[in-house]
């Protein structure tokens, strides 16, 4: 795939993540046009998230109808050109009017994170970035912080029900006594994007979905965050940890998530 076959890509992916964007906020504070509906324990799906991820596929496979899509609620298959999307990252959120949540939309290439842009439309923020051409919030670069002493960091660590409560607990006990306060925002993709803009200084999962990642690493490691190597095993079958964080805070909490430090990979290594 020539540069050019990415670019065009990118620019889609943007104006994509705008109208999907544009579509979510039309369901957005209307709980009963919303329809949600419970997939599981705390696992929250509303009308929206269809509708949002069907406009997604629909439009990816008339510009791009050799690429494979991969969403959340619909599902889909491997591809060497691949489109993973999360229709609306921070559901249970935006089922209860909470306005933290994103559309996510991702394309990989034989499996390497290529091209990540998250639509915020609650704050009016669209981040994007490109491998090896910077991460952006509203066309301005961003960076992750510059931040090195665990006394003074911020860092977010997302849960569901797909790890034990006492091992999420035992995660945030453990940062908190590192000297970091923690949050929890309930949108893996948001923390990523405010890793990368130096909002929060790390986002830590035990375990995610592909489609809530897909996006945000790009962005993330664009930004200068170091990430653990995320796409490997079956990953899109079965998701895996994250850790997305300053370079200077990486190892450490790779040390309290025991992920291989030398699994680490630095923004430095496209
Ligand atoms: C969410 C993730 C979040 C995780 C939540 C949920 P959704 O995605 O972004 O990181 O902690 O359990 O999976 O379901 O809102 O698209």
């Amino acid at each position: 795939m020539s540069g050019e076959d990415l670019h065009q890509r990118y620019v889609a992916a943007v104006a994509l993540a705008n109208e999907a964007g544009a579509l979510a906020s039309s369901y957005f504070r209307d709980r009963v046009r919303m329809g949600t509906k419970m997939k599981g324990f705390q696992d929250f799906v509303t009308e929206a998230d269809q509708v949002v991820e069907d406009l997604l596929r629909r439009r990816i496979a008339e510009a791009f109808p050799t690429d494979g899509f991969l969403g959340e609620e619909g599902g889909g298959s491997s591809n060497d050109n691949l489109w993973i999307v999360d229709p609306i990252d921070g559901t249970a959120n935006f089922a209860r009017c909470e306005p933290h949540w994103a559309v996510s939309v991702g394309f990989v290439r034989q499996g390497v994170p290529e091209i990540g842009v998250l639509a915020m439309p609650t704050l009016n923020e669209l981040f994007a970035a490109r491998r090896g051409h910077g991460a952006t919030c509203n066309g301005v670069p961003i960076r992750v912080s510059d931040v090195a002493d665990m006394q003074t960091a911020a860092v977010e660590i997302g849960w569901s029900p797909r790890r034990p409560t006492a091992s999420y607990i035992g995660l945030v006990a453990e940062v908190m006594d590192m000297g970091a306060t923690v949050k929890r925002s309930a949108s893996g993709a948001l923390g990523m994007a405010w890793t990368a803009c130096g909002r929060v200084d790390a986002y830590l999962e035990l375990h995610i979905n592909a489609w809530d990642v897909a996006a945000g690493i790009v962005l993330a490691r664009e930004a200068g965050a170091v990430v653990n190597d995320f796409f490997r095993g079956d990953w899109l079958a079965d998701g895996n940890p994250i850790l997305v964080a300053t370079p200077a805070l990486a190892g450490s909490l790779a040390d309290a998530m025991v992920l291989d430090r030398a699994l680490l990979l630095r923004s430095d290594a496209h």
